[in-house]
C-alpha cells in the first residue's frame, strides 16, 4: 500500500480563514471582512478579525507541522496584506510572508503558495469587483509582485483557489462574498477569474517560476436511474461542476453544451474576447485536486421548473439528499467517487499530473481531558487516502496528497461551526491540541502508505 517515492505529503490552510490581524501592518480590506460584517451573511456573525491569529501565531503553527513531521505546507497570500488597495505595495504585508517562509524552510518545510484564495481587495470590489474585466491585469501585477519577492523560496505556485466558489457563491447565489444574487454576473466573473489565472501564469512564468498550477474543486455526478432524461441532468450537473473551469484551462475552450445550458441565466460570449482562451489555456505543471464528497443529481418532472439547487443553469434539476454516512456538514462520505473522479481527470486531462491539493471532513470534536479522539475524521481520512492509493494503483497520476486542514478555521458562510483541523482550536484561548487524525495522517505520512484496511479505524489505539 505504498505510494510512489517522491509523494507530497501535507497539510492545507488560506489566508483568511486561519490569519486574523486584519488591520495588522497596513492591511487592506478584503471582501471577506466587508461581508463578514454584514449581521445575517455568516454563522453566528462570525468573522475572520481573529480566526485562529496565525498572523502572530505562525512560529508556533510552523512548530506543529514540525512534530507531525509534514514535508509540504499549502497556504495562501491575502492579496489585500501585500497590496492593500488591490495595487500600491505594502512592504509590512510582505514582510510577513517572508518570516513565515523562512520559518517554514528552518523547519525543513516545503511552502506551495496560492495567490488567491477569495480574499479579494475591497477596493478592487468597489471597482465591480470580478465582474471588472480589469481585475485579471491588475490579478497578474499581484502574481508578479509575489514572485519577485518571494519566488527565490518557492518553488510551488498556484494562481486560484476554486474559481467555481468565487464565481457562482460570490456572484451567483450570494452565500460568498460579495453576497451577489446575479447569475449572469457570475458567469461573467467566472470567466474573469479564468483570465486572472491565464494572465498571472504567463507573469509567473515571466517571473521565473518554476511550478505553475491551479486549483479547481471537483464532484463526481451519481444518478440513480439509468435512463435518457437521468443521464442528460447527470451531464448538465457535471459539465457545470466539472468541466467549466477545467476544459478551457486545459486549452478546449468552455464545452458548448454547458453554454447551451446557460443560456437563459445570461451569455459568456460578450465577456469573451479575441484571444482569451489562449490566454487561459496557460501550460501547467500539475492540477490541483479538491475533492470533499459527490453530487447526486436528478431532473425535475417539470424541465422549466427551478432548481433546488443555488447554481446558475440547471433549470429542471435537482439535487437528492446524501446517502450513507455523512460529516457534519452534511456532505456524502463516498471515497470510491475520489477514486473513479482522479482516473477520470488522469484520463481527461491528457497527462497533466495531479497533486490533490484538499480533502477532508468537518465533524463535531469533543475535547475530553485535552485531547480529541476524532475516530470519525481518523475513518475519513483512512478511506480518501485508500481511495488515492487504488486510483495511484490503476494509472491515476497523482503525485501528492494535501489535507484539508492544518487548524480548525473559518469556515466561510458557516463561521467556527465546522471543523475541518487535524489540529483542533479553541477560539476564545487560541489553544490548540493535536488531534487523533493528525497522528494518524502523521504514520501515513512518515510511512509513505496508505492504511491497508481502510475503515478500520473505529478505534484508534493503534494511532502513535
Ligand atoms: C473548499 O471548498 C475550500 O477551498 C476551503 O477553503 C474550505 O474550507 C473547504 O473546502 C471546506 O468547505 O456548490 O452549493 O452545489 C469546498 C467547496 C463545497 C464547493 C461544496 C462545492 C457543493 C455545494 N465546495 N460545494 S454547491
Amino acid at each position: 500500500m505504498t505510494f510512489p517515492h517522491g509523494f507530497i505529503w501535507g497539510t492545507a490552510t488560506a489566508s483568511y480563514q486561519i490569519e486574523g490581524a486584519t488591520t495588522a501592518d497596513g492591511r487592506g480590506p478584503s471582501i471577506w471582512d466587508t461581508f463578514a460584517a454584514q449581521p445575517g451573511k455568516i454563522l453566528g456573525d462570525a468573522t475572520g478579525e481573529r480566526a485562529c491569529e496565525h498572523f502572530h501565531r505562525y512560529r508556533d503553527d510552523i512548530e506543529l507541522l514540525h512534530e507531525l513531521g509534514m514535508p509540504y505546507y499549502r497556504f495562501s497570500t491575502a492579496w489585500s496584506r501585500i497590496m492593500p488597495d488591490g495595487r500600491t505595495i505594502e512592504p509590512r504585508g510582505i514582510a510577513f510572508y517572508d518570516r513565515l517562509i523562512d520559518r517554514l524552510l528552518e523547519r525543513d518545510i516545503t511552502p506551495m503558495l496560492t495567490l488567491y484564495h477569495w480574499d479579494l481587495p475591497q477596493a478592487l470590489e468597489d471597482e465591480g469587483g470580478w465582474r471588472n474585466r480589469d481585475v485579471a491585469a491588475y490579478f497578474a501585477d499581484y502574481a508578479q509582485t509575489v514572485h519577485k519577492a518571494l519566488g527565490d523560496r518557492v518553488r510551488q505556485w498556484t494562481t486560484i483557489n476554486e474559481p467555481f466558489c468565487a464565481a457562482f457563491l460570490g456572484y451567483g447565489n450570494g452565500q460568498h462574498a460579495p453576497g451577489l444574487k446575479d447569475e449572469g454576473a457570475a458567469l461573467v466573473a467566472a470567466h474573469h477569474l479564468l483570465l486572472a489565472h491565464g494572465h498571472g501564469a504567463q507573469a509567473l512564468r515571466a517571473s521565473g517560476a518554476d511550478e505553475v498550477s491551479i486549483v479547481l474543486n471537483f464532484s463526481p455526478v451519481l444518478t440513480e436511474v439509468d435512463d435518457e432524461v437521468h443521464r442528460e441532468a447527470a451531464r448538465k450537473f457535471d459539465f457545470l461542476h466539472n468541466r467549466f473551469f477545467l476544459d478551457p484551462v486545459l486549452g478546449r475552450g468552455y464545452p458548448p453544451e454547458l453554454l447551451e445550458d446557460l443560456a437563459h441565466v445570461g451569455t459568456l460570449e460578450p465577456a469573451i474576447e479575441d484571444g482569451d482562451l489562449e490566454i487561459i489555456a496557460q501550460p501547467l505543471d500539475w492540477l490541483g485536486v479538491n475533492y470533499y464528497a459527490p453530487t447526486r443529481s436528478t431532473p425535475l418532472a417539470d424541465p422549466a421548473a427551478d432548481s433546488n439547487c443555488p447554481l446558475p443553469g440547471l433549470r429542471g434539476m435537482d439535487v437528492m439528499p446524501p446517502q450513507g454516512e455523512l460529516t457534519s456538514f452534511g456532505w456524502e462520505q463516498r471515497p470510491e467517487s475520489f477514486t473513479d473522479l482522479l482516473l477520470w481527470l488522469t484520463e481527461h486531462c491528457d497527462g497533466l499530473p495531479l497533486i490533490v491539493a484538499e480533502n477532508g471532513a468537518a465533524f463535531a470534536d469533543v475535547v475530553e481531558d485535552g485531547r480529541v479522539h476524532d475516530a470519525e475524521r481518523v475513518r475519513y481520512f483512512a478511506k480518501h487516502i485508500g481511495a488515492v492509493h487504488n486510483a495511484v494503483a490503476r494509472g491515476a497520476d497523482v503525485r501528492g496528497y494535501l489535507a484539508w486542514s492544518l487548524l480548525d478555521n473559518f469556515e466561510w458562510a458557516m463561521g467556527y461551526t465546522q471543523r475541518f483541523g487535524l489540529v483542533h482550536v479553541d477560539f476564545e484561548t487560541q489553544q490548540r491540541i493535536v488531534k487523533d487524525s493528525a497522528r494518524f495522517f502523521a504514520a501515513v505520512v512518515a510511512g509513505n502508505s496508505a492504511p491497508e484496511r481502510a475503515g478500520a479505524h473505529d478505534a484508534v489505539d493503534d494511532v502513535p
